[in-house]
C-alpha cells in the first residue's frame, strides 16, 4: 500500500477559480468551470485532460542526461506492481486537486513492466482494475487510451509498418488489450499516434507495402471497435517526423487522403497536436480548420514548440493570441464534441518539484480559458464573420450559382460575350488582424 509520506501532491489544496485579479499562483484566473461560454459550461467547452506519460511516467531525462525528478514511484526504473500502484495513487491525487475532468494514458505508462505477452495482459488488467476504483472514487474520467507502439526495441522499424509480420502481430495484441481496457474504463476516444510508422531511409523501405500494412492495421482496429461495441471514435494523431524521419501521417490533409484511400474516412478522425502542426510547417488553426472542413475533427493535444528549436518540445501553452485563433476555429467548427484538450506537455527538466506540475497545468488551463473567452467575444462581435460572408457573397448571387454549375467552355464563352472584367478587391488582412487583436489579449 502507498504510504501517506509517498503522496507528493496530498498536501496541496484543490485549485480554485479566484478571478482575473487574483495574485495566487495556485489559483485559476480565467478557468471558471461552471461559467457559460456560448451557452455551454466552460468545463464542457474545454474537456481538459492531463496526460499520464509526461506528468507521471517521465523521469526528466533527455538524450544527454538522466532523470532529474525525485518521485516515490521511481519513473526511471522498470515499474514493479507496487511502483505502478504508487504512481496511480499520486496521479489521481494530482488530478483531483487540479480539478480537471479527464486523463489520458498509454498502456505502458501505468502498468508494471512486462517481459511476455501474458505478463503484459495480466499487468495491464491489474492496473486497469485499480484505475477503475480510483476513477469511481474521484469522478475523473478517461478522455482516451492508447497503446505505446514505439518505445520497445521491437518497434524500432515501426509497428504496423514493420517489415516483420511478427511485430505487426505484437502491435495488434497491444492495441486489442488497450482498446478493450479503454472500453472498460468508459474512455471517450481511442488514439493511435504513429511515431515509428514511417521510415528513416528510403533505401531499406518498401513504401507502398508499408502504407498498405498501415491501412490494414487501421481497418482491423475499426473492425474490433465495432465488434466490442466501443462507441468512441478512433483518432489518428498526425505528426510529420520525430522519431521517424518521414511519418505517413504527416498532417491532417495527408491523413485524410490516407483514410480515403483505405475507405476509413467515416470511421477515423484526427487528434491534432499543436506542436505537431507547427513541426509540419502548418499553423495550429490551419490544421483545425482543415480537419473540420473534411469532417474528421476529433480532439486536441495541447502544447507548444519553441520557435527556435525544431522538435517536439512539448511545452505548456502560453500564447493567448495564438490560441484565440485555435479556439475560434474550433467553436466555428461546432466545438470540441467528444474530444477534449489533453495536456500533452511536460515541465522542463529543471522543474523538479511537485508544485511545478501545478504551475505548468494551471498556466496552460488559464491560457486556454482566456482564449476561449476571447473567441466568444470575436464571435459575439460578428465583424469577422460578416467580412468573410461579404467576401464570398458573389457565390450566392445568380452569376455565382450558375458559374459553379457551368462547363469550362460555357464560362469561357460567357467571359468573351459579356466582357466581364473583375478588379482586385482588398483582402483587408491588416484591418482583420487589428480587429482580432482587440479581443485576443
Ligand atoms: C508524441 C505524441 C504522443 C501521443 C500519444 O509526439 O504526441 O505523445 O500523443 O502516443
Ligand atoms: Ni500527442
Ligand atoms: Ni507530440
Amino acid at each position: 500500500m502507498t504510504d501517506q509520506t509517498d503522496r507528493i501532491f496530498a498536501g496541496f489544496d484543490p485549485i480554485r477559480y479566484e478571478g482575473p485579479d487574483s495574485d495566487n499562483p495556485l489559483a485559476y484566473r480565467f478557468y471558471d468551470p461552471e461559467r457559460e461560454v456560448l451557452g455551454v459550461k466552460m468545463k464542457d467547452q474545454l474537456r481538459l485532460a492531463v496526460c499520464y506519460w509526461h506528468s507521471f511516467a517521465w523521469a526528466g531525462h533527455d538524450i544527454f542526461g538522466a532523470g532529474t525528478f525525485n518521485r516515490p514511484w521511481q519513473p526511471t526504473q522498470p515499474a514493479t506492481e507496487a511502483l505502478a500502484e504508487n504512481k496511480l495513487i499520486n496521479a489521481f491525487d494530482f488530478l483531483e486537486r487540479l480539478g480537471v475532468p479527464y486523463f489520458c494514458f498509454h498502456d505502458v505508462d501505468a502498468m508494471a513492466a512486462a517481459s511476455t505477452a501474458d505478463e503484459h495482459r495480466r499487468h495491464l488488467a491489474a492496473i486497469v482494475e485499480r484505475m477503475e476504483e480510483r476513477m469511481a472514487a474521484t469522478g475523473v474520467k478517461l478522455l482516451w487510451g492508447t497503446a505505446n507502439l514505439f518505445s520497445h526495441p521491437r518497434y524500432a522499424a515501426g509497428a504496423a509498418t514493420s517489415p516483420s509480420p511478427e511485430v505487426f502481430a505484437w502491435a495488434a495484441f497491444q492495441v486489442r488489450e488497450m482498446l478493450e481496457a479503454t472500453h472498460r474504463l468508459g474512455g471517450a476516444n481511442y488514439v493511435l499516434w504513429g511515431g515509428r510508422e514511417g521510415y528513416d531511409t528510403i533505401l531499406n523501405t518498401d513504401l507502398p507495402r508499408e502504407m498498405d500494412q498501415l491501412g490494414r492495421f487501421l481497418s482491423m482496429v475499426v473492425e474490433h471497435k465495432h465488434k466490442i461495441g466501443f462507441g468512441g471514435p478512433i483518432l489518428v494523431e498526425p505528426k510529420p517526423h520525430e522519431p521517424a524521419k518521414h511519418q505517413y501521417d504527416r498532417d491532417v490533409a495527408t491523413v485524410y487522403g490516407f483514410l480515403r484511400r483505405y475507405g476509413l474516412e467515416k470511421e477515423v478522425k484526427v487528434n491534432i497536436e499543436a506542436n505537431h502542426a507547427t513541426l509540419a510547417g502548418n499553423s495550429f488553426e490551419h490544421e483545425i480548420a482543415t480537419a473540420t472542413a473534411y469532417g474528421i475533427f476529433g480532439s486536441i493535444d495541447i502544447n507548444r514548440g519553441d520557435p527556435q528549436n525544431g522538435w517536439d518540445t512539448d511545452q505548456f501553452p502560453n500564447d493567448i493570441p495564438g490560441l484565440t485563433l485555435a479556439l475560434l476555429y474550433i467553436l466555428k467548427g461546432g466545438g470540441i464534441g467528444q474530444g477534449g484538450f489533453n495536456f500533452d506537455a511536460k515541465v522542463r527538466r529543471q522543474s523538479v518539484d511537485p508544485v511545478d506540475l501545478f504551475h505548468g497545468h494551471i498556466g496552460g488551463i488559464d491560457v486556454l480559458a482566456k482564449a476561449l473567452l476571447n473567441a466568444e467575444a470575436i464571435i459575439g462581435d460578428g465583424r469577422l464573420d460578416r467580412f468573410v460572408g461579404d467576401r464570398y457573397a458573389g457565390w450566392s448571387e445568380d452569376f455565382g450559382k450558375r458559374a459553379s454549375q457551368s462547363s469550362l467552355a460555357e464560362l469561357a464563352d460567357h467571359v468573351v460575350e459579356s466582357g466581364i472584367d473583375p478588379r482586385p478587391q482588398s483582402g483587408r488582412q491588416e484591418y482583420l488582424e487589428n480587429l482580432v487583436n482587440r479581443f485576443a489579449g
